[in-house]
């Protein structure tokens, strides 16, 4: 299996993320995707390829501009106002209730209000390298697909910084740019056929979902904690069908705490029916395996072999895939399991 992976996500390295109220060591780390690589660049089913520049033209087609120019020069323009600060992070958020009856947002190039503006949490610093971090991993994502639109079966894209949790005119969840969204329109739109997002990532993806909920063309099927306990707390509920011509083409499937292999599987035969009823001609698979039994941040149950009937039962639909790296934290087991998924999707 092709494996497209880039260097330059190290790039984007904070020094400690604020979650739960408190400052610690960041769970979304350079050392996550250095240890997928080494896993996968240790077997030889795997072929690792750097990716080719696509531009900011994919991009723009899903992220607000606004949110790509303030990305590319919100460290910068930081710098000048807090001198030598490593992890940015808002100290203000600017929500819509602060202008309640007032009307929009006034648009000022105060950094610290644009900050507030953009990022909708604090576990999401931007660092020197992020955006270009966050620029490799489209690369990576867009690359991967090229391989499978011009004939290979299915390939892997390491990305590293994630991007489902990022809606189109916001980042955070550690994500910038959504790469599964990103690729998905691409295919679609270059295409003209229709496309699954399939995340099986231990978080909702509400940013792919925000970006698809109503269009026809794509769908979105998701697993994870229930939003009733788990982030982003906000999406992910069974009642969020899509919306206009998107009804019926979101699909979010909950899942209770500690849910094993035989569990998530049952649920993973409920997603697969629905793709197939939906019948695209590409999966995005967002693979985040912070499903796994010991994620230091998630609460369910799945094993290195359960990855392994996850991506064996999703070959079973016949369809081309694309793999796109989300999370999963336990560094330790990280590549493994990654590979392991892979491996039942065939390589
Ligand atoms: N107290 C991905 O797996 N922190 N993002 C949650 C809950 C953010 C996870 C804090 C978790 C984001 C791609
Ligand atoms: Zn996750």
């Amino acid at each position: 299996m092709l494996v497209v992976a880039s260097d330059r996500h190290r790039n984007h390295s904070p020094l400690a993320e604020i979650e739960s109220s408190g400052l610690q060591p960041p769970f979304e780390h350079p050392g996550r995707a250095e240890a997928i690589r080494e896993t996968l660049a240790a077997d030889d089913s795997f072929e690792l390829v750097e990716p080719d520049e696509w531009g900011l033209g994919p991009i723009e087609a899903i992220h607000d501009p606004g949110l790509v120019t303030f990305l590319a020069r919100a460290w910068d323009d930081y710098q000048v106002e807090h001198p030598n600060t490593h992890d940015v992070v808002p100290d203000l958020f600017a929500m819509s209730g602060l202008m309640e009856g007032m009307g929009d947002f006034p648009r000022r190039s105060v950094i610290d209000l644009e900050l507030g503006r953009w990022c909708f949490e604090t576990t999401t610093p931007l660092t020197e390298g992020s955006y270009d971090a966050a620029r490799s991993a489209v690369d990576v994502a867009l690359t991967a697909t090229e391989a499978v639109l011009t004939g290979a079966r299915n390939a892997y894209a390491l990305c590293r910084p994630p991007g489902h949790h990022a809606p189109s005119g916001l980042y955070g969840g550690y994500c910038f740019f959504n790469n599964a969204a990103i690729t998905a329109h691409h295919v679609a739109s270059t295409t003209g056929s229709k496309v699954t997002v399939l995340d099986v990532d231990y978080h909702h993806g509400n940013g792919t979902q925000q970006i698809f909920y109503g269009r026809a063309d794509v769908q979105y099927v998701s697993l994870h904690g229930d939003p009733a306990r788990a982030y982003p707390y906000i999406t992910g509920f069974g009642s969020e069908i899509g919306a206009g011509r998107g009804r019926g083409a979101n699909l979010n499937i909950p899942l209770p705490v500690g849910a094993d292999d035989d569990a998530y599987l049952v649920s993973l035969g409920r997603a697969a029916d629905a793709i197939s009823a939906f019948a695209p001609s590409l999966i995005v698979v967002s693979l985040g395996v912070d499903a796994y039994y010991n994620d230091p941040i998630s609460d369910l149950g799945v094993t290195a072999d359960g990855f392994q009937r996850q991506g064996s039962l999703i070959s079973e639909l016949n369809t081309p895939a694309v793999v796109l790296q989300e999370g999963g934290y336990d560094v330790e087991a990280i590549g493994d399991n990654v590979r392991r998924w892979l491996v039942g999707l065939g390589t």
